[in-house]
């Protein structure tokens, strides 16, 4: 398969490697790269231009321990203009992303990383970080959890602007409103930047996640998207001329979209679709959307709804391989699941060592890569750890869908306190945060005012076909 790598190429993925092997690189077109700093020209270049030194700045943060220890690693206002100027440098790319790997080079793809600060540095150090030769894709989930999502989001943020087509960020189920206030990122925010500033900065942080696109498709035979397949969008539904359309509510659209059989959608299906709004919720145009960031695969045959999550997709080997087949891949590559997940999916691996090899049917493979090790950071204390490792997976030629991958043991962290009420989410698996009253996420006394955020109950979706 190694002489179709060409002819998978994208036009613009063409030009951009080629720009880039001129020495130009971030300067061709496609993606914005970093604009200069906010105050007029000619101030000093913002802390996250030089994303490694960004990252030890983090380091050193975190450290410090204090919650604003971090405005002086990087101060509100250059965080602002980070968010700003990778939401827009997002907004222009489709909702499936064509990787190019750089030749003789290399693609990583990174599974979730939940705020886990120090691992990210430690994967980033492992590949190389993102060069002439490397790409990397970061498969979303970089939020809640963890103690450190803001640093997190922020770095792979800086590695965007700096190097925009070598690195990928895809979204996950995390990078969304109902998540973000049910575990943790959107206290932390606040608790990081203050009560003002905070709010300011999850507004751009929101604006951030509604851009990420949905999925990647590296040299057109390796699809990487954070949950799993996904099903066929619904035709658009016309208004009724001077007929009175029954108003349905969103049960009534739950009813019927989540009963009678499924039908697997095809990556030509989701290019056409939005990246699922600010909060990709199962219903209307984003059922699709929210597939894709919330299914998981089964160890039996068959296509079902995923009942336990309460949202997307549980599908079973043969539909990966009739996937696959009408797709003309050979690999998908998603994340989603780590080893609290899996220790209540029986049949199927228990992520301890990074990754599994969910399906393995005639046409290629399907596996789960998950980069967060010692996961998740916070547990109760009666709960013993998992202490699993985490990996990232590396594509190469001439094949680019036998990945190779790389594993790491968790680095060691400074203390810290959980930014969501361990007790009363659990632990263990990520059921649709939809289903909890975010205003009642968090009663952290300081906070409580912020149940009153109007931004979650204001925010629409985007370009739903209902209104
Ligand atoms: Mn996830």
């Amino acid at each position: 398969m190694g002489g179709g790598r060409g002819a998978h190429r994208t036009r613009g993925a063409v030009r951009a490697a080629e720009a880039e092997a001129a020495g130009k690189a971030g300067k061709a077109g496609g993606p914005a790269p970093a604009p200069p700093p906010a105050g007029g020209g000619g101030g000093p270049e913002p802390a996250w231009a030089d994303p490694w030194a960004l990252g030890e700045a983090f380091r050193a943060a975190s450290v410090r321990g204090a919650n604003l220890a971090l405005r002086e690693a990087l101060p509100a206002r250059e965080a602002l203009e980070l968010l700003r100027a990778a939401a827009k440098a997002l907004q222009a790319e489709r909702t499936v992303v064509d990787v190019a790997v750089p030749e003789g080079g290399e693609a990583c793809v990174i599974g979730d990383t939940h705020g886990q600060l120090h691992d990210v540095l430690t994967l980033l150090e492992k590949t190389g970080g993102p060069d002439a030769g490397r790409a990397l894709v970061f498969n979303g989930d970089y939020v809640d959890r963890g103690a450190w999502g803001v640093e997190v989001l922020l770095l792979v943020l800086a590695w965007k602007l700096k190097m925009p087509h070598r690195v990928t960020l895809l979204r996950g189920n995390h990078e969304t409103t109902s998540c973000t206030k049910c575990y943790g990122f959107f206290v932390e925010v606040l608790s990081k930047y203050g009560e003002a500033e905070g709010k300011e900065l999850y507004r751009a942080c929101k604006k951030v996640f509604a851009a990420l696109p949905l999925a990647a498709v590296i040299e057109g035979v390796t699809l990487v998207l954070h949950g799993g397949l996904f099903r066929k969008p619904p035709a658009p539904r016309r208004k009724g001329k001077g007929r009175r359309r029954k108003r349905r509510t969103s049960f009534d659209e739950y009813e019927e979209l989540y009963s009678g059989v499924p039908e697997l959608g095809r990556v030509d299906e989701l290019r056409k679709c939005s990246k699922g709004g600010p909060d990709p919720d199962g219903l209307g145009s984003r059922v699709t959307p929210t597939d894709v960031l919330w299914g998981d695969p089964a160890p039996t045959n068959g296509l079902a709804y995923n009942e336990s999550r309460g949202v997307g997709l549980l599908f079973g080997p043969d539909f990966t391989e009739a996937f696959l087949r009408e797709n003309g891949l050979r690999l998908v590559l998603r994340s989603h699941e780590g080893p609290d997940a899996r220790s209540a999916r029986e049949g199927m691996g228990d992520m301890m060592q990074g990754y599994t090899v969910d399906h393995k049917v005639a046409s290629g493979m399907l596996c789960t890569v998950f980069s967060a090790p010692d996961y998740p950071q916070f547990m109760c204390e009666d709960e013993e750890r998992y202490r699993n490792k985490a990996a990232f997976a590396v594509l190469r030629a001439p094949d680019f869908a036998a990945p190779a991958f790389v594993q790491y043991e968790a680095a060691p962290r400074p203390p810290a306190e959980p930014y969501y009420e361990l007790y009363d989410v659990g632990d263990s698996d990520d059921e649709f945060a939809g289903d909890y009253d975010v205003q009642d996420a968090s009663d952290l006394e300081a906070l409580s005012d912020f149940g009153q955020d109007s931004d979650y109950a204001g925010e629409g979706s985007d370009s739903d076909m209902e209104e």
